[in-house]
């Protein structure tokens, strides 16, 4: 009984369980997703819409008759989400736009926001 009682009882494993046949408790799969950033363009009453629709196109990759939706969207509300992705990816596509609306002379304004 001795024998018996010091393999069923086993304390390296918490229940006392046979550490040689129990299944290790699974692992927590606490890997929060990373958060999503929206980015948005603002409307102004300078900026040219198709300079708006060249931002669109050349920047999120939208096909010309998305941009000119999105561009009208915006014209229309004041602003609209053009994407949501990454922080990274987010501020990246916030710095090309200013930054081409800026060598353009044009007011247009870019932000991000969390999701
Ligand atoms: N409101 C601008 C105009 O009438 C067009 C425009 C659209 C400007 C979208 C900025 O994000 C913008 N020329």
């Amino acid at each position: 009984m001795a024998l018996i009682s010091s393999i069923t009882l086993s304390d390296d494993v918490p229940g006392g369980g046979n550490s040689e046949t129990d299944v290790i408790a699974k692992p927590k799969t606490k890997t929060a997703k990373p958060p999503l950033y929206k980015v948005m363009l603002l409307n102004d009453d300078y900026t040219p819409m198709e300079f708006v629709v060249l931002v669109l196109e050349r920047f999120f990759g939208l096909n010309h008759g998305q941009s000119v939706e999105i561009m009208l969207t915006v014209h229309k509300k004041g602003l609209a989400v053009v994407g949501v992705f990454s922080y990274e990816i987010a501020e990246t596509k916030v710095a090309q736009v200013m930054d081409f609306a800026r060598r353009h002379q044009h007011p247009l304004q870019c932000t991000m926001e969390k999701e």
